[in-house]
């Protein structure tokens, strides 16, 4: 099975920060008279935070609101414990994980069963994953991710078809579930799109991008690039649903008809929405490998010398408002590109030495933990960088642009609109050594990804770098000491402190 492209630090834990202060207003969230309004932000308002909804459809809530706000209840009545009984002391996410057990028409009886399951029982996740779990070979999409299933899998039981009309309950407080609910339905505040510090440039040589930003392993947003694809004139939905024909492409943890991806895409409100991001694509429709070239920045790509045994290095990702990647390093220590040909992404990037807040890396550094979505990361953690001394680079990546991510740089991406884009990543002699090191590691065989063979890449790699470039690592081997060296001499200033801070001394 294809799989997403895999980062070194695998984002497999997630969490939730579990108390959300600003939700707890009871002007702005609870309604007692208003059961259909199940939380006071109507549609696109603006909230006393500067909160707001996406205009498009939101999706059911159930009547969930925030915890805080069940102090502000005249009745101080959380129908959550009253209708899970004894299981009221279990967390929300150990209720769901617990529910994510059962199939779907065991869901659906359950949900019969009180409120408070009513609303367990529908979150849309657990949904989700039954249709994941299910459909290697794609779904088509239909409305909520219930209803989905329901149509695919005709669950043998009538009470299935009475919830999906999705009812309203009283008095339900849940951070957990109300924030699952806000994340889906949030659109991304001005104020966290403003910050631009990237530097930008246009007909930079390729010895100036060498020197000034590959060689100090700095971003940069590189305009014009795209100006001669093929790719940037014509790949639009129209024309790749017409390219691609029945061809399927990862998504997620399935294979999906680019036509079916748009119909879902269009639809879906959730927090982590699927993302179409396919390593095989230019195997699988070799025109789409055609109609792109490699800006000659990143022309250099000594795992090429690797054939067909190389790990995987490009993909066309194609997402809606909402997707993306949440924080992560690129795998194998490499650099990367990434191009948009239509949309437009928000970038955050935070240099190799610093985790960005929220972010808790495991020591072996395998996996991280993250918050669930990266909506949620903006909501609990972008302000805490406005304090922090190393500030994040951050930038709008518009159709047209290329920016260059280099080796170690931690970076999170969401899409602001439709968006369709193409990345590669690459050695250059520039990050030759860093990427040996890499495969060098005592876990390569967790570490190391995009390929079967593990273990050998190390060897397979550097064997075929000495015969094809012979004497190329052994040079740079040298050029780093060199460097090490001569930041390790103390310049002429620093000699001049020291004999007068040492004449000091003598003369005492
Ligand atoms: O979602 C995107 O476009 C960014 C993808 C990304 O971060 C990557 O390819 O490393």
């Amino acid at each position: 099975m294809l799989k997403r492209k895999n980062f070194l630090y695998k984002p497999t834990k997630r969490r939730r920060k579990g108390n959300y202060k600003t939700f707890s207003k009871k002007k702005k969230f609870i309604s007692e008279t208003q059961e259909s309004k199940p939380h006071q932000i109507s549609e696109n308002e603006d909230t006393e935070e500067g909160f707001n909804l996406k205009t498009s459809a939101p999706s059911h809530s159930h009547g969930v609101q925030p915890l805080g706000n069940l102090f502000f209840s005249p009745s101080f009545n959380n129908s959550r414990n009253t209708g899970l009984g004894n299981l009221q002391t279990l967390s929300d996410e150990l209720v769901l994980e617990i529910l994510g057990f059962l199939d779907g028409t065991h869901l659906g009886i359950l949900s019969t069963v009180s409120k408070s399951l009513y609303v367990f029982c529908n979150h849309e996740p657990l949904w989700r994953n039954l249709v994941l779990e299910k459909s290697i070979d794609g779904f088509l999409y239909n409305g909520s991710w219930k209803n989905t299933y329901i149509n695919a899998y005709k669950p043998s039981s009538d009470v299935l078809s009475v919830e999906s009309m999705g009812l309203k309950v009283r008095d339900f407080y849940s951070d957990y579930l109300f924030q699952s609910w806000l994340c889906a339905n949030l659109e991304m505040k001005p104020e966290w799109l403003e910050r631009d510090n990237i530097p930008r440039r246009k007909g930079l040589s390729v010895d100036e991008f060498v020197e000034n930003f590959e060689e100090p392993n700095k971003p940069v947003l590189l305009e014009g690039c795209l100006d001669n694809w093929d790719a940037f004139e014509k790949w639009d939905r129209d024309y790749l649903v017409e390219a691609c024909g029945d061809v399927k492409f990862a998504v997620g943890p399935v294979e999906m008809k680019l036509e079916d991806y748009f119909r879902y895409s269009d639809q879906a409100r959730e927090e982590r929405p699927l993302y179409l991001f396919d390593p095989k694509f230019a195997e699988k429709v070799p025109a789409l490998g055609s109609e792109y070239q490699v800006p000659e920045y990143f022309s250099e790509d000594l795992f090429g010398v690797l054939g067909n045994e190389r790990p995987d290095y490009r993909w066309i990702i194609i997402g809606p408002a909402g997707s993306g990647s949440s924080f992560h390093i690129d795998p194998n220590s490499t650099s990367a590109w990434n191009a948009v040909i239509k949309g437009s992404k928000k970038w955050v990037l935070f240099p190799p030495d610093v985790v960005p807040p929220g972010v808790h890396p495991s020591p072996d550094g395998a996996e991280v933990a993250c918050p669930v979505s990266i909506i949620e990361w903006f909501m609990n953690f972008y302000n805490a960088t406005k304090t922090w001394k190393k500030k994040p680079i951050e930038c709008v990546c518009k159709a047209g642009e290329v920016i260059f991510v280099p080796n170690g740089w931690w970076h999170l991406v969401i899409n602001l609109e439709d968006s369709i884009a193409i990345t590669q990543n690459f050695v250059s002699r520039r990050n030759l050594l860093n990427v040996l090191d890499f495969l060098k590691r005592p876990n390569a065989n967790t570490l190391v990804s995009g390929t079967r063979d593990r273990v050998n890449l190390y060897d397979k790699f550097k064997n075929v770098i000495e015969a094809t470039f012979p004497g190329t690592i052994d040079g740079l081997v040298l050029k780093t000491e060199e460097k090490k060296a001569q930041q390790k001499k103390p310049s002429f200033w620093e000699l001049v402190t020291d004999s007068r801070a040492g004449a000091f001394k003598f003369s005492f």
